[in-house]
Parts: C-alpha cells; structure tokens; sequence
C-alpha cells in the first residue's frame, strides 16, 4: 500500500523517467528503433525496479494513469529525435489494463496528434496474454490503431498462450523473441531450434522479428546465419536517456 500512494505522488513529483534501449539492425549495423523502459527513481528507496511496480500498478489500476503518462513521454521525445533530423522509431511497452480498460486506440490518436508524431515511429508492445483476452475487442483495437499506422509487436513472444490463427487474424508487424530462448542460443539445441522457429515463422508472415536480451557475440552469429532482422540488447546498448540516444544517432551518420 506504501508503494502505491508513493507511486501516485511519484508522477506528480517527476520521480518517475523514461530510459531507451536502442535496437540495431543486425545487416546494415544502423539503429532500427528504440524501446522506452520506465524507472522510478524514489528518493528514499533509491531505484525501484519496473518489474516490481508495474504489477502493483497494474493491480490498482494506477496504471491507466502511468501508461498515459508513458506514452506522452516517449512520444514528446520521439518528436525531438524527429526534429534533430532522425525519425526514430519508439516501441512502448502496454500493459493488459491499460489494453483492455483504458480507452487505448483514442488517446494513442490524441498523443500522435498532440505531440506532431507520424504514427509509423511508434509502436506498442504487447504480450500474448493481453492478445488472447477478449479477441474480438483485441481485434478491434488492433484494427484502429494499424489503420492509424501505430506499429504492433508482440514482446515476449513464445513464452505465452497466443495461436498461430489469431497471430494470422490479428495485425502484428514485429515478433520479439523472448530473452530466455536467446540466452543459450549459442550452444542449446533446443534454443537454437526455437529462435530458428520463430525467425522463420515471422519471415513467412512478413513480420519483423527482433532478438532480446542479446549479450554475446556468439548469439548475434547465430542470429545473423538465421536472418534475424534486429538485434536489442547489452551487446549494442543499455538502455540510455534520451539524449545520449541523439548522440549515438549522429555518431552512426
Ligand atoms: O527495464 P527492465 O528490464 O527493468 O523492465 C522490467 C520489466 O518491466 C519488463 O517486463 C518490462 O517489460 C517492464 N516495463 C518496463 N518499462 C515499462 C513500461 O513503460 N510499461 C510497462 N507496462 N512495462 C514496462
Ligand atoms: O519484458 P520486456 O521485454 O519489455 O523487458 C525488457 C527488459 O530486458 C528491460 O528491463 C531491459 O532492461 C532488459 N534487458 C535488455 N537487454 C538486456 C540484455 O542484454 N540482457 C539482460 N539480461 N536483460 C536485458
Ligand atoms: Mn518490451
Ligand atoms: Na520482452
């Protein structure tokens, strides 16, 4: 319960920021988007860690609220890297109240509209657990938002329930393997057949398909022999302010 009001007065006290992890694309070496992480930084806690708050957030439906916040952040800073002469690509991770309560499709139109942004430089992130409840209102979401142009991936992707028909139904333009397949790639033959699954399953269904989590050279060889479009992970970038994402972009050009 501390937490949770701690979390109410943390937007309002700016406590909360958004970091980005940069994406590669594992042919050309250029940057192929980023994914916006949230972190609370609370003064007396010190750093709190998303995967602690998001869920209590999520329970206490503060999220609505938090999402919103997030989105209209990273968007803002999407319209900046625009403005310096990069349009780069910003994934936003969406949780399943956020998906299912919220009112998602208008505000994303609102936020795109607000903050001057093609709706091609952002994507939402969402896991097969979010896609499988209530397929018909999934899918009429899905449908708005990719008419709008808002691109539609499924984080996590193979650690959850969703079938192969509604992946077929459904607009998806990415598929991000989860980091537990990639962590063993380099010598776990199930992992390898796995990964190998998925990129051809994305290719065949004219999906993007980005790796997670990945550390080692090895595991971008592997990647590399299998086709897999795009890389995210320690081995190209931590997760950095927004800043540091511009100074990267024009060190690439
Ligand atoms: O960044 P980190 O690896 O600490 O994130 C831990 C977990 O928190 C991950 O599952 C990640 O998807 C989730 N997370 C991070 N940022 C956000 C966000 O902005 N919104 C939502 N819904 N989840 C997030
Ligand atoms: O659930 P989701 O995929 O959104 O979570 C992404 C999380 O993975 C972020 O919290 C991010 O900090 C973390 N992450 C990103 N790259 C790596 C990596 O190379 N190794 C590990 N162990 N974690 C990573
Ligand atoms: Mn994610
Ligand atoms: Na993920």
């Amino acid at each position: 319960l501390h937490m949770e009001i701690g979390l109410r007065v943390a937007m309002e006290r700016n406590e909360l920021k958004l970091v980005y992890q940069p994406q590669r694309h594992i042919f050309s070496g250029e940057m192929a988007g980023v994914e916006a992480l949230v972190r609370w930084h609370e003064p007396r806690l010190g750093m709190v860690s998303p995967g602690d708050f998001i869920p209590l957030a999520e329970e206490s439906g503060l999220i609505v609220l938090i999402g919103e916040w997030i989105l209209r952040q990273a968007c803002a800073q999407a319209q900046q890297w625009l403005a310096a002469g990069f349009p780069t690509r910003v994934a936003v991770n969406v949780s399943p109240r956020q998906f299912h309560d919220g009112d998602l499709a208008n505000l994303v139109a609102a936020v795109l509209q607000e903050c001057r942004l093609p709706a091609h430089l952002l994507e939402l992130e969402l896991t097969e657990s979010i896609l499988m409840q209530n397929i018909e209102q999934t899918l009429a979401i899905l449908d708005r938002l990719h008419a709008m142009g808002v691109k539609i991936a499924i984080d996590d992707f193979g650690t959850g329930y969703s079938s192969l028909s509604y992946l077929k139904r459904l607009p998806i333009d990415v598929l991000k393997i989860d980091q537990s397949f990639v962590r063993d790639i380099a010598d776990d033959p199930d992992d390898r057949a796995i990964v190998s699954a998925i990129i051809g399953l994305a290719h065949s269904l004219q999906m993007d398909v980005i790796a997670e989590g990945v550390e080692t050279e090895a595991q971008l060889a592997f990647l590399r022999e299998r086709q897999c479009g795009i890389m995210q992970g320690y081995l190209f970038s931590r997760p950095v302010g927004g800043d540091e994402v511009l100074r990267l972009l024009r060190t690439q050009c």
